[in-house]
Order: structure tokens, then C-alpha cells, then sequence
């Protein structure tokens, strides 16, 4: 794979629902697409990290210079074996996995594209469907959480994850189960607890969860073990697993019973694989996170839940949850029955709106 240019795009997207976690609230995403052109042919790829660097060190400005200055120089001109080596490439660069993996990504679409198939065959992924859960921001109050709730099981939706903090954890997740006593309910606390807050998190015990992720530091897994041998709820970890070792070392220590695997968080497709191959061979479950994804996002979150090992619902959800209007056409929808039906059509599987794509473009450069 030879790749002659590549464009980086900055858009901007307001989200229908502010969404907040213990670390903040957004209302409008800045995305960076990649867009890997070689060979007669494109392919497209987004950055999910957030705003500011706060979920972990990324945000959109360190991605731009992260791509254009270190990762694009890295892949442009000479010849590349395939995107599984695209990784390999910019493994130099210490940390800032989510820049890397737009552009890995990009790389996997055109080579998929070029191939002429679809590219959750071309990961080798299996499922023709993927079973979809909601994860559901800390609200004003907790009436508008149960409304959310509410809403979200009558679109079909199998699972609900709610966030959590300090003053919003055990009398929150208590008035949930009191309303929904048998629903698959989760909690994620994005790193909001320290060790020393075990005998509060053991509350959390009694509302049978299907698990809670990430309790504590986003970068500690031996404090998430000692705490896991005190609950009965597994512990499921988002930010601390960045690579395949990271996972095999959180398991055998038992710091976690499930993985949540996020693109982007992880580097790319090629990394998820790993860490789903590694799970898989430990008996640990995984399940595709998001990252209030557009649609580039999404579509590459739906290729990789087709791999077995996505035995659990993720966070992957229909495009009308986050935008009025997505940047792929059609939008990503949910059935009745809670899954998205994966397409057949060559690459990510969607159309891009290049129309409104231009329309929310604040800025572009292109490499070459
Ligand atoms: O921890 O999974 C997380 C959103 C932003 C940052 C971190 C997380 C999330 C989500 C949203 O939970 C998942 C989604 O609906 O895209
Ligand atoms: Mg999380």
C-alpha cells in the first residue's frame, strides 16, 4: 500500500443532550478525520479523544500536531506491507494512541476498500449483528435519569450503563434498580474513587450489576486489584488498558473480570485485536466502548464488535442519540430488538456526507 496524500479535517458537531461524566460535561465535539488517500481510492478514519485532556492526555489540538507533525510523516511516500503494520509505524511516538489510531484506522477503510470488501470481514470479524447498550450522562436529577432510562429500553436498547461520582453513586443506582429491578444496569465512574473509598464502592454490591467500570486511578491497576478482591461486582477497565501486555498483566493480577476496548484508546484496529485475542484466551468478555463518536467513528466501532470476543452489549448506539445530523449517510440505526445490522458495502460500510462534512470543516491541511 503506497499512500500519496493525506487530509486532516477539524469539524465541530453540537450534541443533541450534553453528556457528563465525573470529569465534566460536553456539548459540542471537535473531531479530527483522517483521510488516507492512495492507490485511487480513500479512506477515513476519526480521532476520539475529547475536548480537553481530560479522559486521558489527548484533546483535539495535541492530535492535530500529534498527526502532522510525528504520524502522517511516518506513512506517507514509501511503500507500507498493509494496515496491519501501520500501527508499527508510528509505535515511536510514546503515548497519544488516539491520533495514532485515526490515521491506523483511515489505513484499515482503504486498504478494506481497495480489497473490494467490507471491513469487519476484512478485521475478521464474524457477527452480522452487534448488540447495542447506552451509556447515559449524570443528569440534573435523578427523575431525568429514570425519564432517560425510560426512553432508551423502549427504543430496544439491551443494556444501560449510568455514570457516576461522589454524591452521584449508590442513592442514584439504588432509585434505578428500585424502578428497573431486571434490567442489565452498569456504572462507570471514569476514575472518580481511590482504594480508600472500597467500603462506599461495596455498597454498590447489593444492585447487582453487570459490572462497574473503572473505580479508580486511569492509570493504576494494582490498586483496582486489591479493590476487585473485596467486591462481588466484576470490575470492568476503560482507561487503564492501553495495549495487549496492559491486559494481560490487569488480568493476571484479577484487577478486572471484562475489558472495555475503545479504538481509539488503544491505538488502532490491530492493537484491539490483540487485547481481544488475549481476553479471549483468558476467558475475559469484552465489549466496544465509545467516545461520543460521528459517524466515521461509529462505523469503525460497529467492524470491530464483529469480532467473537464482543460477547457483551457496548456503547455503540444509533447516530440520532449525539447528532440531528450524522456525517455518514445513512445514519447508524438500532433495531427494536436492540442491534445494528452490519452492512455489506465495501470499507467502513457508509456513505460519507462530504456536503455536510465541508459545511462543519473550521479547519484542513493536507499532507503529502
Ligand atoms: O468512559 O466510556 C467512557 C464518553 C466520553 C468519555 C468516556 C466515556 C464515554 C462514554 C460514552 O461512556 C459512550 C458513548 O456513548 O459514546
Ligand atoms: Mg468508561
Amino acid at each position: 500500500m503506497r499512500l500519496e496524500r493525506i487530509t486532516l479535517r477539524e469539524i465541530r458537531m453540537p450534541l443533541v443532550h450534553f453528556f457528563e461524566t465525573s470529569f465534566g460535561r460536553t456539548t459540542e465535539r471537535r473531531m479530527i478525520l483522517v483521510e488516507a488517500a492512495g492507490e485511487g481510492a480513500s479512506g477515513w478514519g476519526e480521532v476520539t479523544c475529547g475536548e480537553n485532556p481530560f479522559y486521558n492526555e489527548e484533546w483535539t489540538e495535541s492530535a492535530w500536531l500529534i498527526l502532522r507533525d510525528y504520524a502522517a510523516p511516518r506513512v506517507l511516500g514509501g511503500e507500507i506491507a498493509g494496515a496491519a503494520e501501520a500501527g508499527a509505524r508510528t509505535a515511536h511516538i510514546r503515548g497519544h494512541q488516539m491520533a495514532r489510531a485515526g490515521l491506523e484506522a483511515a489505513m484499515w477503510d482503504l486498504e478494506a476498500r481497495l480489497a473490494g470488501r467490507p471491513l469487519w470481514r476484512h478485521i475478521g470479524g464474524t457477527r452480522t449483528e452487534i448488540a447495542c447498550g447506552v451509556s447515559i450522562g449524570i443528569q440534573d436529577s435523578v427523575e431525568q435519569l429514570l425519564g432517560k432510562i425510560e426512553t432508551e429500553l423502549a427504543a430496544g436498547y439491551q443494556r444501560i450503563k449510568i455514570k457516576i461520582k461522589p454524591g452521584w453513586d449508590v442513592e442514584v443506582v439504588r432509585a434505578v434498580r428500585e424502578r428497573f429491578p431486571a434490567i442489565k444496569l452498569m456504572a462507570d465512574a471514569n476514575s472518580a474513587y481511590r482504594l480508600s473509598d472500597a467500603d462506599h464502592l461495596k455498597q454498590l454490591d447489593q444492585f447487582y450489576l453487570m459490572m462497574i467500570e473503572q473505580p479508580l486511578a486511569h492509570d493504576d491497576i494494582i490498586d483496582h486489584a486489591a479493590l476487585q478482591a473485596r467486591l462481588d461486582t466484576p470490575i470492568c477497565l476503560d482507561e487503564c488498558i492501553r495495549n495487549a501486555r496492559m491486559a494481560e498483566q490487569a488480568i493476571e493480577m484479577r484487577a478486572c473480570g471484562i475489558i472495555n476496548i475503545k479504538l481509539g484508546r488503544v491505538g488502532g484496529f490491530a492493537e484491539a485485536r490483540r487485547i481481544h485475542d488475549v481476553c479471549r484466551e483468558r476467558g475475559v468478555p469484552v465489549w466496544c466502548g465509545g467516545m461520543l463518536e460521528a459517524g466515521v467513528g461509529r462505523a469503525h466501532n460497529i467492524a470491530l464488535s464483529t469480532l467473537d470476543n464482543f460477547v457483551l452489549p457496548g456503547d455503540v448506539s444509533a447516530s440520532r442519540r449525539y447528532w440531528k445530523r450524522d456525517i455518514i449517510t445513512p445514519p447508524v440505526e438500532v433495531t427494536p430488538a436492540g442491534v445494528i445490522q452490519v452492512r455489506e458495502e465495501p470499507g467502513f460500510g457508509y456513505a460519507l456526507d462530504l456536503d455536510y462534512i465541508r459545511q462543519i470543516t473550521v479547519r484542513e491541511e493536507t499532507l503529502r
